[in-house]
């Protein structure tokens, strides 16, 4: 079992097809519990980093190590244990709604599925369901709005004990209002945890440890928000628009 989470990327090079680099030497040091946030154009390779993290595909160049360990010597189900994950696609299955949320963590009980639910901002629309938590979901939750499975997909992870988590665009099909309630709920989410967060919104990203700015899959500047914003280079541009 891993615990700390500490994740490092060592001159990761990467491309999903040979001949076609997507990212370039890649160097990142997240220290357990810290906040890492990518940021930079659509195609910059933000969500490919998180990729090679829950090692979707495997790297040739370069090493990704979590704890110290070589991901390539970590089984797959501890990783999968270990790294929770908010995406912009959801991902649920046909079964009740207590169960997808408590998928990973089958031991949960059902206070803990409740709690976890009102940390998500979940709750209110679970209780309006026919069958509150016991409704099921059609195949990859039909039945429910893109958000609402967003708002699902985080009650999950705030469920699952993971030390690491990854959030790409999690909160992009929640509208603005409940984005802004479920703030204090993020913020809990990613309590001691070690937290990579891709958003397109950078007021989301701008209380993080390390902003790290990407660009045709090289990372071109990397700091905290009142670092990069003094640097006036990249990230300034982007986040005065
Ligand atoms: N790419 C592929 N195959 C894939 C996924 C991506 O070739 O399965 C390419 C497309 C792009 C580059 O990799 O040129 C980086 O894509 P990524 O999805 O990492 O970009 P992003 O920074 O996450 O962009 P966005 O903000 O649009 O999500
Ligand atoms: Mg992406």
């Amino acid at each position: 079992q891993l615990i700390k989470g500490e994740v490092t990327l060592k001159n990761v090079t990467f491309g999903y097809v040979p001949g076609k680099t997507v990212l370039k030497n890649i160097n990142v040091k997240a220290k357990p519990g810290q906040k890492i946030a990518f940021v930079g154009s659509t195609g910059a390779g933000k969500t490919t980093i998180t990729n090679l993290i829950n090692r979707f595909y495997e790297i040739e160049e370069g090493e990704i190590l979590i704890d110290g360990i070589n991901i390539k010597n970590i089984k797959k189900d501890s990783l999968r244990r270990n790294i929770a994950m908010v995406l912009q696609d959801t991902h649920l299955f046909s079964g009740t709604v207590r169960e997808n949320i408590r998928y990973g963590r089958p031991d949960a009980t059902d206070e803990e599925v409740i709690t976890a639910a009102k940390i998500a901002c979940a709750h209110s629309f679970i209780e309006r369901l026919p069958q509150g938590y016991d409704t099921v979901l059609e195949g990859d939750g039909a039945n429910l709005s893109q958000g609402e499975r967003q708002l699902l997909n985080i009650a999950r992870a705030a469920i699952s004990k993971a030390p690491i988590l990854i959030l790409d665009e999690a909160t992009s099909s929640v509208d603005t209002r409940t984005e802004k309630h479920i703030e204090r709920g993020m913020d809990q989410l990613m309590k001691n945890r070690t937290t990579f967060v891709i958003a397109h919104r950078l007021s989301t990203v701008r209380n993080a440890d390390q902003i790290i700015v990407l660009e045709h899959g090289e990372i071109i500047e990397q700091g905290t928000h009142d670092e990069l914003i003094k640097m006036g280079g990249r990230y300034y541009q982007l986040y005065t628009g």
